[in-house]
């Protein structure tokens, strides 16, 4: 087992990681840009050093400095987190030539599952249903009126160098194909530099529904079950939930198998998570698939009361994951993302000072966070404060818990999304359990905040 980690990241991922590693009797070494000279996770750990001023591509995206840090410390893994270097291949190739453990798979496998059109293939190869569209780009505008009628309206386009809901375009018939097809090229070429585009069946009112994967060295691979992570605004996840009201035990065991086949498939190691869209006749096809550990991992921790770091961590100091699992009485979790952003100004950032801090607690709720009273947030990382994770036998009974533990939760000094949870909480969709994607596009709650005489 490792004697010494370093954790190449930030904010509440890297006390994540921190807390995990002292269990294990782990040495840590955090590092940290000037702005975060007064954080968490740089007091938390056993040894901390600066790597850089507070821009990213200085300190945290800098390879070279942390890899200096690595060797100084005589660390002999590095824990990458989420963001910054997470998926970056050249970086777990810079590790494993350096011969410190990336806590994370090979520099290979992230390339491959980066790239859209090769991870499709190579799940289309395994047998993983994925969304009937082009075979790889769509060259003129001929071909396009072939593949969509082949594919059946109504289509999609998506610029490959796209990602994260940019550069699509969605074509209801065979009279708006045409413009759509020269718009979509015109706008990935301004945008990305690259107006290769693709096509592909469009899933009306999908579900996010996503599988956490684990595989070992050996290659065994797991599945952890499914997380619903269909409340995004603008293809940013808020509230994620483990299990997902929509999946059914019959689609849980097809999505865990097929998640399973696919990592088997490309021999992945270390936890992972394989996403997919899911249409309302509940068929589901793979969308991405992600090499790292995610944001959200809390919940199915939750609900499998198991620690998917360690996990992480004993899987890249060569333990099999056999036996590991085992499937407690079920239950259910519920995370919300407290960021630092006013609900009522189109969740615009709102960095600043912390002058009163109250966490919520009590039987089932759980907050993973770096912010104290007195800290300051600093304007340039992403907008994540904390995560409220409630965990409850029903569904019903996690949504009054949350309920109960945001309106406990007291954050003075910033906007933060407590408003908005608090109000979503209460939104009839949501707590029907039968929303889709598309759940915040129907829902006001700029009026819902207002009314509670939260705004
Ligand atoms: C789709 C889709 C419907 N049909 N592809 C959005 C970002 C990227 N992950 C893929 N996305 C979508 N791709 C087909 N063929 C709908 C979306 C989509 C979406 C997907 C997951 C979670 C939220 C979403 C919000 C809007 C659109």
């Amino acid at each position: 087992m490792f004697k010494k980690v370093l954790i190449a990241n930030r904010g509440e991922i890297a006390l994540r990681i921190i807390r995990t590693c002292k269990e294990m009797g782990i040495k840590t070494v955090a590092v940290y840009s000037t702005a975060d000279r007064d954080s968490l996770h740089v007091r938390f750990a056993d040894e901390a050093v600066c790597i850089g001023p507070p821009k990213s591509k200085d300190s945290y995206l800098n390879m070279k400095n942390i890899m200096a840090v690595a060797e100084l410390t005589n660390a002999d893994a590095i824990h990458p987190g989420y963001g910054f270097l997470a998926e970056n291949a050249e970086f777990s190739d810079l590790c494993a030539q350096y011969k410190i453990k990336f806590i994370g798979p090979k520099g290979d496998m992230i390339r491959a599952m980066g790239d859209k059109i090769t991870a499709k293939e190579t799940m289309l190869k395994a047998g993983v249903p994925c969304i009937p569209g082009s075979e790889g780009l769509v060259e003129s505008i001929e071909d396009a009126k072939k593949d969509a009628v082949r594919i059946g309206y109504p289509v999609i386009l998506k610029a490959t160098a796209g990602g994260g809901g940019k550069g699509m375009r969605i074509v209801w018939d065979e009279k708006g194909l045409e413009n759509a097809y020269n718009m979509a090229r015109t706008e990935a070429g301004a945008s990305f530099g690259n107006d290769g585009v693709y096509m592909e069946k469009f899933i009306v009112e999908p579900h996010h529904i996503e599988i956490q994967v684990a595989g070992d060295q050996y290659g065994e691979a797991c599945h952890l079950s499914e997380r619903d992570c269909s409340v995004q605004r603008r293809h940013q996840k808020l509230v994620e939930e483990a299990p997902s009201p929509f999946v059914d035990e019959a689609l849980r065991k097809k999505m865990g198998a097929a998640a399973v086949k696919a990592v088997k498939a490309i021999n992945y190691e270390s936890v992972g998570t394989v996403e997919f869209l899911v249409d309302r006749d509940k068929n589901f096809y793979f969308m991405e698939m992600n090499t790292r550990i995610q944001v959200e991992h809390t919940v199915t921790e939750e609900v499998m009361d198991f620690d998917l770091i360690k996990e992480q961590i004993t899987i890249a100091a060569g333990t099999p994951i056999s036996g590991m699992l085992y499937f407690p009485e079920k239950m259910h979790a519920i995370e919300c993302r407290v960021n630092a952003e006013d609900p009522l100004n189109n969740f615009a950032p709102s960095p600043g000072k912390i002058t009163a801090l109250h966490t919520p607690k009590g039987y089932g709720v759980r907050v993973d966070t770096h912010i104290y009273a007195g800290y300051t947030i600093p304007p340039y990382y992403d907008s994540m404060l904390a995560k409220v994770i409630c965990r409850a036998k029903t569904r019903e009974e996690c949504i009054v818990k949350m309920k109960r533990a945001m309106d406990e939760f007291i954050i003075e000094g910033v906007k933060t999304t407590i408003p908005f949870h608090i109000v979503l909480m209460d939104n009839e969709e949501f707590r029907s359990g039968k929303f889709d994607t598309g759940l915040l596009e129907r829902f006001d709650y700029v009026s819902a905040i207002k009314e509670a005489g939260l705004g």
